[in-house]
């Protein structure tokens, strides 16, 4: 019955063995460029996924937002456009405060951090995504977040009045605070902004440095390690659903196994997006004692107001993580 319906659905059969098997087309929209990491990975979880389910489940992969904008992914998949994507997940903390429990500035700074953080967090997250009418497929997060300039910075005053590129509402508010002028730009569009004006300054991974070639429009990068967001795969719940028991397994397990690989591969290649930098000429630098000090207040703040804005289901969320420590 089931065979029936998808292939009526989708107007394909393929043929395995002497049994003839529906086949069902997803699209994977996907933000950052090919030669991302993620990217990397996207493609290694489609070709196990068509792998593991013999061809029944064939999933293409649609990278540096050429199917749908980064901030158009997450409604494009839960309004069934696409049957899978991949977001920055803390971009919509706006909607659910839980999606930004990863860029809460300092708490998880390490990748056993981030791992122990994630693990304290995935079943608040996934629910979340369920009520959004999407299944969390598998999650992987970028390198710690440093800060860069186009000039020295010492303190929170040598900022000032700097346009800062923003990535969600935590790093909007990281700037209000130091009084920078942020505005929101998707990393496809980063280089751009850099180079017409639009920003001078963001904070973000050596890896969407070195995907934006940021040695060629801005000077400095201060290391400050400040938290390590994530992107997250997601499924169309009623796509999901309309899948076999195996197919779902084969997403799921080929999930934890891209997961897996692509946290590996952002820690590996930290340290490497940085010496780039430094080999074409940027100035790579921990920050000053009173900068460290200055983000340490913000992150105070700012981790106050996640709470309060998280509420209990927040809290057991920190709660869960802390007692890890
Ligand atoms: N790169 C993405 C998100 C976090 C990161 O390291 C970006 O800057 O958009």
């Amino acid at each position: 019955m089931k065979l029936t319906l998808t292939a009526i659905a989708t107007g394909t059969l393929i043929s395995m063995g002497s049994t003839a098997v529906a086949e069902t087309n997803w699209d994977m929209p996907m933000a950052y460029p090919e030669s991302n990491f993620h990217t990397e990975y996207g493609h290694q979880f489609a070709d196990a996924v068509r792998e593991c389910t013999g061809g029944s489940l064939n999933i293409t992969i649609h990278s540096g937002g050429s199917l749908f904008k980064g901030n158009e992914i997450k409604r494009a998949v839960q309004i069934g456009q696409a049957s899978i994507g991949e977001r920055f997940l803390s971009a919509h903390q706006n909607e659910n405060p839980i999606y930004g429990v990863d860029s809460v500035p300092f708490l998880a700074t390490s990748y056993a951090d981030s791992k122990n953080l994630w693990d304290a967090s995935k079943d608040a997250i996934g629910a979340a995504l369920e009520k959004d009418g999407l299944v969390l497929i598998y999650s992987a997060p970028w390198p710690a977040q440093g800060l860069y300039f186009n000039q020295e910075v010492n303190s929170v005053a040598d900022m000032e009045g700097i346009k800062f590129r923003a990535y969600n509402s935590a790093t909007s508010r990281l700037a209000e605070l130091a009084g920078m002028l942020p505005v929101q730009i998707e990393a496809a569009d980063l280089a751009q902004a850099l180079s017409t004006g639009v920003a001078s300054s963001f904070i973000s991974s050596g890896s969407t440095g070195h995907d934006t070639k940021v040695w060629e429009l801005l000077s400095h990068f201060y290391d400050t390690q400040a938290w390590l967001p994530r992107n997250a795969v997601f499924a169309n719940k009623s796509a999901y659903d309309g899948l076999t028991e195996e197919e779902q397994n084969c997403l799921q397990t080929s999930g934890a196994d891209a997961s897996a690989g692509a946290t590996a591969k952002s820690e590996e290649l930290a340290s490497w997006y940085l010496e780039q930098f430094t080999e074409n000429g940027m100035t790579v630098a921990a920050p000053s004692e009173q900068l460290r000090s200055e983000l340490a207040a913000f992150g105070a703040i700012m981790t106050d107001e996640w709470l309060e804005a998280a509420g209990d289901a927040g809290a057991a969320v920190i709660n869960a993580y802390k007692a890890t420590q």
